[in-house]
């Protein structure tokens, strides 16, 4: 293993930010050398090294829930795995994959299910994550990475709108950038329906009805042309499809768009302004603007504004997508998604086919089409003419998909459930087969950031014995398979591999080395082996500034309609129940519950709603409450809070709960499903009980403390009473 690089410093485990650690003696401290965090780092990166040595963490494989060799447990898999397919075809076994892999673990899953299962199904926990954003800018730009430019790049802009991401709580050293903008004189617009952290610290809140960012969007691009900010040379020059635009926005006039929004008309005026006649502007969307069954419209329509402006392509501006996990731009790119192959390959693509089959040694005719989306899958396990058997890495669908409760249910209904993780997740504790792996620290490899910045993890610690990474789980499997010796367990092997699977796709990371990652602190794709002269390729910090990857070269607009959410309120259900993230928690909370400080900050499950309605309700802060909806309840605790819409109702996802009432409804472009609204009610439950009345104090506690952390003035936050009641007007 002398091939695998070492070294205290490696990046955080958890979210796209990738911010750069050092990690020697079980302490984590900030690298400076890294641009995204330059130095910074969020409570959850202070406290990561925790889950390397928690009792918590798997260290022997499980089956059936008891603990088993490597060999009994990989063998149990094995076989289970061939009489299932003896008998159902290649397709009765699925694989579900995550952002969080690393591109080696990612690669190889994608390589495991086409050449070791030889099956279509497999899909990833990236669908519920950036895959309408994806979608939009594959339309538009003919190529998808998440932010096109530099980080740094965000500290030099003049006026940035930033519409449905919290980035305070989602990624804090993201502040940093928006902070030197400021300071600059740049102005900071955000769309979201709360007053975030992030919002408080904006110039601008536009506090938009969840479900009404696509009508926003049409609106400010209506302004946009009318009062004459539409960049004609550069729209001329660059693009294609602005008239049938510009004509499709025609009726979307400001009165209209208040009363679809909520947002008045004189701050969406004040936003146009902002962004027209700044030198340098920037759009960037979150999930709150894409977890919608319209979500790759909205994105769209957000694109074309951002071309409209004259953005995209130019130095210092441009759109881009605030990407989630880890690894969730890297793990969209090599072959763990449904329809597709290393290099951002399509699977149907012949040439494509061709190229990586060569690589992987085997037939083309051998290799399967694409499979059906992440919640499509998950809905077909177990059903007739449905995958029987789900190999599961990196992802807790039962805490964190779509309609969770039925999702469980089709879990259950597996005939085998194989499942990778480092502690017993809530849908580790339902499988036949678990297997404990390597985390972060203990494991080389490459993660992409949300910059499209190739980054080095270099190990930093050693596993805990017992435990292998998930390139020797898959290696395990294969071997038993028959397929062993295509599927090596070193990472720059794999890396070495990926990179000649990518060559010459959209994604080309060919030209990317360890050694050049770890003496450039990260390079950015697309990356083939040489550059212009004949040299090694620099990397590309900014694709778009002489052409965008469409095959003209031309940006494309697209017009595109708003339509309402996928399920309205009515009497029995007459609030919006939107979903999101708290600063101390990670995703389903499987890894971040199971650190003691994380856990003391938001020790427990909420529903954030207005003083206005609690009071309607009879609800007091800390009550018990039940919020229902179509698709099933959950109880948690009130949090009352003057920062919410008096329709909206919020909770987040890092417990199971409310993803039990979730609306399964999908995008037709991107399959993402609507994460951010759904029809709920709710009802006071209990009186107070005194641990929840404790945590609601602790939560408010820690939420000031984000506020100080990020400089929010407690003022603004104060103050937002005013802009909810003027964002609240809206017709029917
Ligand atoms: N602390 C923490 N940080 C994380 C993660 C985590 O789990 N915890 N996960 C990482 C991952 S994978 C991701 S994808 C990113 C997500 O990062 P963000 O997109 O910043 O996170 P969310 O909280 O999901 O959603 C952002 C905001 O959308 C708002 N919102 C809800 N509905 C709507 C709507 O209809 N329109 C608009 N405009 N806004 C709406 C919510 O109020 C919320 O404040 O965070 C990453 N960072
Ligand atoms: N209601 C609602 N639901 C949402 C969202 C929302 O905003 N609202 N957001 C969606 C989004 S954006 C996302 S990204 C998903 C995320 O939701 P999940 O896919 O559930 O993501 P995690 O909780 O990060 O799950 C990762 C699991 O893999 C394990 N793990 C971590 N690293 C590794 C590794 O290297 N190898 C292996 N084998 N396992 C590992 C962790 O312990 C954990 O159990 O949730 C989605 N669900
Ligand atoms: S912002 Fe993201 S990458 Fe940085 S320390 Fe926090 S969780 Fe880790
Ligand atoms: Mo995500």
């Amino acid at each position: 293993m002398s091939r695998v690089p070492e070294g205290p410093a490696t990046h955080c485990p958890y979210c796209a930010l990738q911010c750069g650690m050092n990690v020697a003696g079980g302490e984590v401290t900030p690298r400076e050398d890294i641009p995204a965090n330059a130095g910074g780092l969020c409570q959850k990166g202070w406290t990561s090294a925790e889950l390397l040595a928690s009792p918590e963490r798997l260290t022997t494989p499980l089956l059936r829930g008891r603990p088993a060799t490597w060999d009994e447990a990989l063998g149990f898999a094995a076989a289970r795995i061939r009489a299932v397919q003896e008998e159902d075809g290649h397709d009765a076994v699925a694989v579900f994959g995550g952002g969080g892999l690393t591109n080696e673990a990612a690669y190889q899953l994608g390589k495991f299910a086409r050449v070791a299962l030889r099956t279509a199904q497999i899909d990833y926990n990236g669908r519920f994550c950036m895959s309408s954003a994806a979608a939009a800018s594959g339309r538009a730009f003919g190529m998808d990475r998440g932010l096109p430019f530099p980080i740094t790049d965000i500290g030099r802009a003049d006026a940035l709108l930033l519409a449905g991401g919290n980035v305070a709580e989602t990624m804090p050293p993201f502040v940093r950038h928006l902070t030197r903008m400021r300071d600059g004189g740049g102005r900071l617009i955000v769309v979201d329906p709360r007053v975030t952290p992030t919002a408080a610290l904006a110039d601008l809140h536009l506090q938009v009805t969840p479900g009404t960012d696509l009508a926003l969007a049409l609106g400010l691009l209506h302004l946009a042309v009318a009062e004459g900010y539409a960049d004609l040379g550069y729209l001329a020059a660059r693009t294609s499809g602005f008239e049938a635009v510009r004509d499709s926005v025609a009726a979307w006039w400001p009165e209209r768009v208040e009363r679809v929004t909520g947002v008045p008309v004189a701050r969406m005026r004040e936003a146009v302004r902002l962004l027209g006649t700044a030198p340098r502007a920037m759009i960037l969307t979150g999930r709150g603007a894409e977890q919608h069954a319209k979500g790759t419209d909205t994105v769209t329509a957000f694109v074309n504004l951002a071309l409209t402006l004259g953005l995209p392509g130019r130095e210092g501006s441009g759109y881009g997508c605030v990407t989630g996990q880890g690894n969730g731009q890297g793990g969209r790119e090599h072959g763990q998604k449904a329809d597709q192959l290393p290099g951002y390959r399509k699977i149907d693509d012949p040439a494509a086919r061709a190229h990586v089959a060569s690589v992987w040694g085997v037939d083309p005719d051998d290799l399967p089409g694409p499979g059906q989306s992440a919640y499509e899958l998950l809905d077909a396990l177990g059903t007739p003419g449905g995958p029987k058997a789900l190999l599961l890495f990196g992802s807790n669908p039962v805490v964190s998909a779509p309609r969770a409760g039925h999702v469980t249910e089709r879990l259950g209904a597996l005939d085998l459930l194989v499942v990778a993780d480092l502690v017993l997740s809530e849908t580790a504790a339902m499988a036949d087969v678990v297997l404990p792996v390597t985390q972060w620290a203990e494991e080389a490899g490459t993660m992409t950031n949300l910059e499209g910045r190739v980054l080095l993890r270099r190990r930093a610690a050693d596993p805990p014995p017992g435990v292998r990474s998930d390139l020797a789980v898959l290696h395990g499997i294969a071997d038993r398979l028959g397929r062993g010796d295509l599927f090596p367990t070193d990472p720059r092997t794999v890396f070495d591999e990926l990179r000649r699977a990518s060559e010459g796709g959209i994604a080309d990371y060919s030209g990317i080395t360890y050694e050049r990652i770890a003496a450039e602190t990260g390079v950015f794709w697309p990356c083939p082996r040489t550059g212009e002269d004949g040299g090694p390729h620099p990397g590309t910090p900014r694709p778009f500034l002489d052409r965008f990857a469409t095959a003209d070269g031309r940006a494309r607009l697209v017009p595109v309609e708003h339509r309402p959410v996928a399920e309205e309120i009515d009497e029995e259900f007459p609030f919006y129940l939107t979903s999101g993230r708290v600063l101390a928690h990670y995703q389903s909370g499987a890894q971040t519950r199971r650190v003691p400080a994380l856990n003391a900050a938001s020790p427990e499950p909420f529903v954030e709603l207005h003083p206005d309605l609690a009071e309607r309700l009879g609800i007091e802060p800390g009550d018990t409450v039940l919020v229902r909806g179509r698709r099933g309840s959950s109880e948690c605790v009130a949090r009352v809070s003057a920062a919410i819409r008096p329709d909206t109702l919020f909770m987040p996802f890092h417990w199971e709960g409310v993803n039990r009432l979730t609306n399964p409804a999908l995008d037709p472009v991107s399959k993402m499903p609507e994460f951010k609204v759904c029809a709920a009610t709710l009802e006071r439950r209990t009186p107070p009980r005194a641990t929840a009345v404790a945590g609601a104090v602790a939560g408010a506690v820690a939420g000031a403390a984000v506020g100080a952390a990020v400089g929010v003035a407690v003022g603004a936050v104060a103050g937002a009473g005013n802009i909810v009641a003027a964002g609240t007007e809206r017709a029917r």
